[in-house]
């Protein structure tokens, strides 16, 4: 039976998840929409970390300890960036920079990120369809007990460490969901929303007018893979970030979160269960090659479950 999956994502966490989707589902049949609200300008370049997670991790270059850039990189532009003086706290290897100069590009020619994307996906193989959420620009921002700190800056440059008061995606308000976004989300069967940070990975998404919508008015079950595991969410700023905006760490946290968009929650074996939600569980943390098939697998049947009623 075919089965169109759209899912919502920011980068690690849900690239995992989609390739566990392709090991499981024909990869035609798989829409991803990708946050670009970390996208920024560095040494003139535009980078777009979540989009590239997704490009490196479905072609199989993705560098897995590091969570992003590519395996096996050489680093020969930023040793000779560092020796003129350059700004080096964003590191940039010299296999990734050709997908930022190639995209600065197109986007300087007036090129859309959307088709950049699209050939660049073409050209490593990738059969999923990868669509930014939008193609004007998002700008996550933190407002911190050291001022407003533009993603980046507050992620890579100053480690997650300023204390974070409120987050704003500048330009969301304005921002059009990219072509192709809505229809994904329309057309599905199923929407997945990725373990992601909600706050700061899936929130863009649903800040651009008319995502969220679509999600509310789709006929499909809407899933999201709580990114909580045994109280603690895996990867990056969650839990702090969480702490810091007052928020309880749980399940019942990202139920909340979510509500009136979700209609079930999938999460860990572990973990205590949100109440007056449909669950599922499983172990949800992503590891091997097998337990990105398993989620997906977990995410899937709880839809199916939810579409039977
Ligand atoms: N993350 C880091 O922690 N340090 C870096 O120097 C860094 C460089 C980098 C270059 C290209 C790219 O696509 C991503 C990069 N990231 C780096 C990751 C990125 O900042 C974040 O993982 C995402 O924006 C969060 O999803």
């Amino acid at each position: 039976m075919s089965r169109r999956v759209a899912v919502l994502t920011g980068g690690v966490g849900g690239a995992k998840l989609v390739s566990g989707l392709a090991q499981i589902l024909p990869s035609a049949d798989i829409v991803v929409i990708v946050n670009t609200g970390d996208d920024f300008r560095h040494l003139g370049l535009y980078v777009s970390p979540d989009v590239d997670t997704l490009l490196y991790t479905l072609s199989g270059k993705a560098n897995r300890t590091q969570g992003w850039g590519r395996e096996g990189e050489s680093w020969a532009f930023m040793a000779a960036l560092r020796e003129l003086g350059g700004e080096d706290w964003f590191a940039l290897g010299d296999g990734d920079l050709a997908l930022h100069v190639l995209r600065s590009m197109h986007l300087a020619r007036g090129g859309a990120l959307t088709g950049i994307t699209r050939d660049f996906a073409t050209r490593f193989g990738i059969g999923c369809t990868i669509l930014p959420m939008s193609d004007d620009p998002v700008a996550t921002c933190l407002e911190t007990d050291e001022g407003m700190l533009e993603f980046q800056r507050y992620f890579v440059e100053r480690r997650c460490v300023p204390e974070v008061r409120r987050i704003v995606f500048r330009g969301a308000d304005v921002a059009k969901p990219a072509p192709g976004v809505t229809a994904a989300i329309a057309d599905a069967d199923a929407i997945l929303i990725a373990p992601s940070n909600p706050y700061l990975s899936v929130d863009p998404i649903l800040a651009i007018p008319g995502i969220g919508d679509a999600l509310i008015s789709s006929s499909a079950p809407v899933i999201a893979v709580s990114p909580i595991i045994g109280g603690k969410a895996v990867k990056g700023p969650t839990t702090k970030l969480m702490r810091e905006m007052e928020i309880v760490v749980d399940n019942a946290s990202i139920a909340a979160h979510y509500a009136g968009l979700i209609d079930g929650l999938l999460i860990d074996d572990g973990d205590d269960a949100p109440e007056g939600l449909a669950v599922m569980r499983t172990a949800t943390l992503m590891r091997s090659v097998d337990d990105r098939a398993r989620v997906a697998q977990a995410a899937l049947a709880l839809a199916d479950d939810i579409a039977r009623g």
